[in-house]
């Protein structure tokens, strides 16, 4: 389905709402039809509508894909069954032998997969910490074929110079990957930045509202974006249509969504800061953060997850985390509703003690996503929290 809506014309709001949608040819319903279909008639053998079998297209994915696609400002978006699944395609571009450079804070899960997973069948890898473009620059002296990182990461929202990675990436002739999960392109748009690709779990802020699992990776070009899309059939690891379906609804309020978790973020980040109970705040919005002048250059706002290390013990923090109320404890972000994560039992379990630490994060990190719920209700909850601390 090709957008009615010339992209680079139109604001963001306008294409979120409206890109790789149009009102269904059949009825002229506004809404895109939730195809709940396996398989397609065929008017001869091999002779069809562009569509044979749901695995391979589906015309409420296509819509999905085109329209994070125009966000991103890609040729074209691959969607899965999850941020992980579009993760596992990515780096199923590589070869056994293979080296693969890993940004030093990345989800929990993403690191699993490349040490317990891919590296199982071949796949070599190394940690650096991408906010230090010398330690980059002297990682890449060895042969290295994809560089993937997130910025801001999870959970320490450490922001990386995207162009500056790109480029040193590029002149050693690896592949550029950027997790957008926690910026989303309404803040921040890495391909236009130099990345090769960009992933996303929809599951956080693409479908806003914490009831879908999801994922997408969108290619800059065309030829790359087509080798993800073999994976995507032959691997096999798609979005049912109504998961698609609930993606898009929930990116037609990305713009207003975000604008409040920013503000939200914003004012909860300054009221921890100066908390008695609170050693160190990671926010980019901070102008205390390392990366927060470069933030500013490449990012819309700085978002809404906050992390803080509590001034406790581990016991003190588990008892902290779980006696917030409207802050849920849950893993997962980006919904509507806040929740608050401990990484090192949550989240982050998977990456061994020694590997956290060196990335800088302790037993007593905290991480919040701070939803849209009222600033003031949203404070005096974390309050009652930091009242068990004594
Ligand atoms: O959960 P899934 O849709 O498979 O997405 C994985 C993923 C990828 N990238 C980032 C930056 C993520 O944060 C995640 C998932 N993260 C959580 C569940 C979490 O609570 O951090």
């Amino acid at each position: 389905m090709d957008s009615p809506i010339p992209s680079p014309a139109r604001g963001f709001s306008t294409r979120a709402i409206h890109a790789g949608q149009r009102p269904d040819p059949t009825t002229g319903a506004v809404m895109t039809p939730v195809y709940l279909t396996s398989t397609y008639v065929q008017e001869r053998p091999g002779e069809h509508k562009g569509y044979e079998y749901s695995r391979t297209r589906n015309p409420t994915r296509d819509a999905l894909e085109a329209n994070v696609a125009d966000l991103e400002g890609g040729a074209a978006g691959v969607a899965f069954a999850s941020g992980l699944a579009a993760t596992h395609a990515v780096l199923s571009l590589l070869d056994a032998g293979d080296r693969v450079l890993l940004g030093h804070d990345v989800y929990g899960g993403t690191y699993r997969l490349i040490d317990k997973v891919l590296a199982r069948q071949g796949l070599s890898y190394a940690v650096v910490d991408t906010t230090d473009l010398e330690a980059v620059r002297r990682a890449l002296e060895v042969s290295t074929q994809l560089v993937w990182f997130e910025s801001p990461t999870n959970p320490l929202l450490c922001v990386s110079d995207v162009a500056a990675v790109a480029d040193l990436a590029h002149r050693a002739g690896a592949l550029v990957v950027v997790d957008n999960t926690f910026a989303t392109p309404y803040l921040q748009t890495p391909l236009a930045l130099g990345a090769d690709l960009v992933v996303h779990s929809l599951t956080k802020y693409l479908g806003g509202h914490s009831d879908v699992v999801g994922g997408m990776v969108v290619a800059r070009e065309a030829e790359l974006a087509e080798r993800v899309r073999f994976l995507q059939n032959a691997v096999g690891a798609v979005p049912g249509p109504l998961d698609c379906f609930l993606v898009l609804r929930g990116i037609k309020t990305l713009a207003v969504r975000m604008e409040r978790h920013c503000d939200n973020a914003e004012r909860v980040a300054g009221a921890l800061q100066g908390h008695a109970r609170v050693r160190a705040v990671h926010y980019p919005g901070l102008s205390s953060h390392p990366g927060h002048d470069l933030a500013r250059r490449q990012m819309r706002r700085f978002g809404g997850m906050v992390s803080f290390e509590l001034d406790a013990d581990l016991e003190q923090t588990r008892v902290f985390a779980g006696s917030a109320g409207l802050f849920a404890l849950a893993e997962s972000l980006g919904g509507v509703e806040s929740l608050l994560d401990h990484p090192a039992t949550m989240t982050h379990a998977s990456v061994p003690r020694a590997e956290r630490l060196k990335a800088g994060f302790t037993d007593s990190l905290i991480r919040l996503s701070v939803g849209l719920e009222d600033y003031g209700d949203l404070w005096a909850d974390l309050e009652g929290a930091f009242a068990t601390l004594g």
